[in-house]
């Protein structure tokens, strides 16, 4: 649902409306909306991503057979980034969602940053793991602060301190969604 002023505003005048309105309002209002899947990348193929170094698509693991994205570090890479090729379209869109499947595993200083960005220069931090995720999670993130920007890139980042030591993050089933704010009054 998009708990937002501007939908709480169109919502309440709707129901200084007569019985008549508001009964329509029950059965088609905003209660039955229900939410648009925006992207949905199950890596069998590297379509909707770019990076810079050390990321790609990889067999080895995976939720959704037979593929996930991957970062590795190797020695002198201090950052491996995965980017959103084209950026998605918000406008109108409300209750913005992120969801992947991660599996974590990080050494030393090393870090997996999730990071989003309403102009594809300055990326806002979402979430910054490290350690050991011990196999597959499910992560969800609320990006509510970008319903209705005309432009959402993600990007995850392996940061590394340039140190030998390995790490890798594994990515799969990226969706992201929105509710057409339309929908829901
Ligand atoms: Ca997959």
């Amino acid at each position: 649902m998009c708990i937002d002023s501007q939908a709480h505003t169109t919502s309440q005048t709707k129901s200084a409306g007569n019985v008549k309105d508001r009964m329509a309002e029950t059965t088609t209002g905003p209660f039955l909306a229900s939410k648009m899947v925006l992207l949905y990348d199950p890596f069998d193929n590297w379509t909707y991503w770019k990076t810079d170094l050390g990321g790609g698509i990889t067999n080895i693991n995976y939720v959704s057979p037979s593929q996930s994205a991957v970062a590795l570090s190797h020695y002198m890479i201090v950052n491996s980034t995965i980017t959103l090729k084209d950026p998605i379209n918000l406008t109108d869109k409300c209750g913005t969602t992120l969801e992947f499947y991660a599996r974590v595993y990080t050494t030393n200083n090393h870090w997996f940053g999730i990071e989003a960005s309403k102009d594809g220069i300055n990326w806002d931090t979402i979430d910054h793991i490290s350690g050991d995720s011990n196999g597959w999670v499910k992560k969800e993130y609320d990006l509510k602060n970008y319903d209705n920007s005309p432009y959402l890139k993600i990007q995850f980042r392996l940061a590394s301190d340039g140190s030998t030591s390995p790490s890798s993050i594994y990515i799969d089933d990226v969706t992201i969604s929105a509710f057409d704010r339309a929908s829901v009054g």
